[in-house]
């Protein structure tokens, strides 16, 4: 099983923010940003190439709601999701980074 999957089936703990039946928040245990939260499907997904835009849909409000509880929905943030070895996807589970907190730099190679 993944790591990601683990901390779906909590057998790895996270600082959960926010879940419901199909997503799970959390914060990322590197923060590169003062705030830092990871948002994934409890169902594995491999990265954004094989993800269901059905899914993709009700993950748009699931993130958006975490923006919300984080209070970053004003000030701005960003999304980002890291796709296979050129975009440094390191966990092979389908994972949203939601950054804010500060004004973040931009650009990337
Ligand atoms: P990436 O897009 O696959 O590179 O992002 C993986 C993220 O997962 C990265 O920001 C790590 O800090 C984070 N992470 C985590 O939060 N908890 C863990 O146990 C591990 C990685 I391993």
């Amino acid at each position: 099983m993944c790591l990601f999957c683990k901390i779906v089936n909590k057998e790895i703990p996270s600082n959960v923010i926010l879940e419901n039946d199909n997503f799970l928040a959390f914060h990322d245990i590197n923060p590169k940003a003062p705030v830092h939260i990871l948002a994934i499907p409890k169902i594995h997904v491999d990265s954004f190439n094989e993800l269901n835009p059905e899914l993709m849909s009700s993950m748009t409000e699931f993130i958006q709601d975490i923006a919300k509880e984080v209070k970053i929905d004003k000030s701005g943030y960003r999304v980002i999701t890291n796709v296979g070895d050129n975009g440094g996807q390191e966990v092979k589970h389908l994972h949203f980074h939601v950054l804010g907190g500060a004004r973040l730099k931009w650009g990337h190679f």
